[in-house]
């Protein structure tokens, strides 16, 4: 299934390493075709070249717009060895084999993204480009494809192996061929579709756009793709990560939620999240980044350990410092002080990632999840509960200090995988229970982890004691009230709504608790 090839057809627009592979590949004895530009690029550095223009006996035309398709190039990349009618059909016509094409297509997105008019932008549609990639991709059993320079190095490992090219790596070189052609149409597409405006509710003219491909998925069996949207909303999409490994599926998908979360918090002087598995294991504000870093870290400091930290402002050089003790996978702040940036270097792996600025927890968005055969989309959750909307249910109501920590607890239980429960004190969680199938299960969960977190600091007394605690959704019997009040709770928020409002209300009064009900619901599944 090896192949030694013998011609090759190179056309590239960004010539990066192309003089390169083409001498590599010349010295190994194989033949070059090749278009105007990298021609020219080629013969100045002194490789043998044919110009395809030679080669079809018809020259590039309309500024161009014509130059490779043509039936002696494509009946070369697209001919089955060895059938007898194709063979037939070379003889008949001249063509000759091409065994090996490496194309990259005219920048599109680049342009696009430059702001480029209308005019421009169109001229930068390659049309010859994909049909090559898409004729030598389909016929893998016999041509290698390659579509950027990053896989120059293993074809010409691979010539330099007995026998030539594997079919495996033929194949492997087809299938990222092909996810190339579709993400380029899928930019020319959003292109078009663009002055149609958002509201036409078609996701996929507003997405998918390739950003990278991911060395696995969830876990190492699964592949992944990391697509960005045309939503311009500070994040990890957006972000420039300034050191450290590639970013994993699943350090994305932590870091998007780390930094949701804490820009929830632009309005403190610092916050601070700190998120493992999607959920947020400490959450704080403070008077500096350095502070609420450790109260974050106190929350439940086990959980802590290769987690990832988000920062509501400049990585200080005080923060980076106490965050390196940790072992971390991941930082996200909108910026980072050079002195900062040099401590976070300490640690080669982990990654820095700066983003310019807090999301808008307000900003609409879309979010979006598969199902078997399908998509589910929505709107992003921006809702965001303020003072003004509580409504006093008990007796007691709030002191102003229990008020700011149960907005605080509500924020961050948003951002906690439901059924939800957050117990806050001092700008502070203490105990968080996320992701449990009953609401008292995540309550005793949420007390059971601020007395781990209490023990893990030698504090006496429970850290619950004179916090408030957070639902995200209604407590539909009074047992969760119950086990709050249990935990040492003085003060609760949740969305209300239960037909037992009524008996968790009065399990409140009998406890001298605050409620207040916030009439908005936070699932987050
Ligand atoms: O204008 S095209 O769509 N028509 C073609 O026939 C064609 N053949 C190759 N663009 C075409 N190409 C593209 O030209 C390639 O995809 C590559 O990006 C570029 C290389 O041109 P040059 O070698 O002249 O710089």
């Amino acid at each position: 299934d090896r192949i030694v090839p013998k011609r090759a057809l190179l056309s590239v627009s960004d010539k990066t390493g192309l003089v390169d592979f083409a001498r590599a590949l010349s010295a190994a004895g194989v033949e070059i075709l090749t278009t105007g530009g990298s021609k020219a690029e080629l013969e100045a550095a002194g490789v043998p070249v044919i110009e395809v223009a030679s080669v079809t006996d018809f020259p590039e035309i309309m500024d161009g717009r014509v130059k490779t398709l043509h039936p002696k190039i494509h009946g070369g990349l697209l001919a089955v060895r060895g059938e007898p009618s194709h063979a037939a059909a070379m003889d008949e016509h001249g063509i000759a084999g091409i065994d090996i094409l490496c194309v990259n297509l005219y920048p599109f997105e680049q342009t696009v993204a430059r702001g480029a008019g209308a005019a421009e932008t169109v001229e930068n549609i390659d049309i010859g480009g994909p049909a090559m990639i898409r004729a030598a991709a389909k016929n893998h059993g016999y041509v290698t494809v390659l579509v950027e320079p990053a896989d120059y190095g293993d074809v010409l490992a691979a010539i330099a192996e007995p026998g030539g090219i594997p079919f495996a790596l033929r194949r492997r070189l087809a299938a990222k061929a092909f996810s190339r052609t579709a993400a380029y149409d899928a930019a020319v597409s959003a292109w078009f579709t663009a002055d149609a405006g958002g509201e036409s509710g078609d996701f996929f003219a507003a997405g998918g756009r390739l950003a990278e491909a991911l060395r696995y998925g969830e876990n190492p069996h699964q592949w992944a793709r990391f697509y960005r949207t045309t939503e311009q909303r500070s994040g990890v999409a957006t972000a420039r990560q300034l050191q450290g490994k590639a970013l994993s599926y699943n350090n994305i998908n932590d870091t998007d939620a780390a930094f949701e979360l804490v820009s929830e918090f632009g309005d403190a002087a610092a916050a601070v999240a700190i998120i493992k598995h999607a959920n947020p294991c400490g959450v704080a504000t403070g008077a500096s980044l350095a502070e609420a870093y450790a109260k974050a870290l106190a929350c439940d400091p086990v959980s802590a350990f290769g987690g990832i930290v988000a920062l509501s402002g400049e990585l200080d050089a005080e923060a980076a410092a106490k965050i390196v003790e940790v072992f971390t996978e991941v930082i996200i702040a909108p910026s980072a002080s050079d002195e900062a940036a040099a401590i976070v270097a300490s640690k080669k792996n982990l990654r820095l990632l700066v983003t310019g600025g807090l999301a808008d927890p307000a900003a609409a968005g879309l979010a979006v999840r598969s199902v078997a055969g399908g998509l589910l989309v929505q709107s992003r959750d921006n809702g965001r509960v303020t003072a003004g909307d509580l409504r006093v249910v008990t007796k007691r109501a709030p002191t102003p200090a229990e008020l700011a920590d149960l907005l605080f607890a509500f924020r961050v239980a948003k951002h906690v995988k439901s059924n939800a429960i957050v117990y806050a004190k001092d700008g502070a969680t203490v105990g968080i229970g996320a992701g449990q199938m009953s609401r008292v299960d995540s309550s005793r969960i949420a007390a059971r982890k601020a007395e781990d977190a209490a023990a893990a600091a030698r504090v006496s007394g429970r850290l619950t004691e004179g916090a408030v605690v957070a639902s995200d959704a209604f407590f539909p019997f009074a047992d969760g009230l119950e086990a709050a009040v249990a935990a040492g709770a003085t003060a609760v928020i949740q969305p209300g709504g239960s037909m037992r409002d009524d008996e968790v209300i009065a399990a409140a009064d009998a406890a001298g608790l605050a409620m207040v009900f916030t009439g908005m619901r936070h699932f987050r599944h």
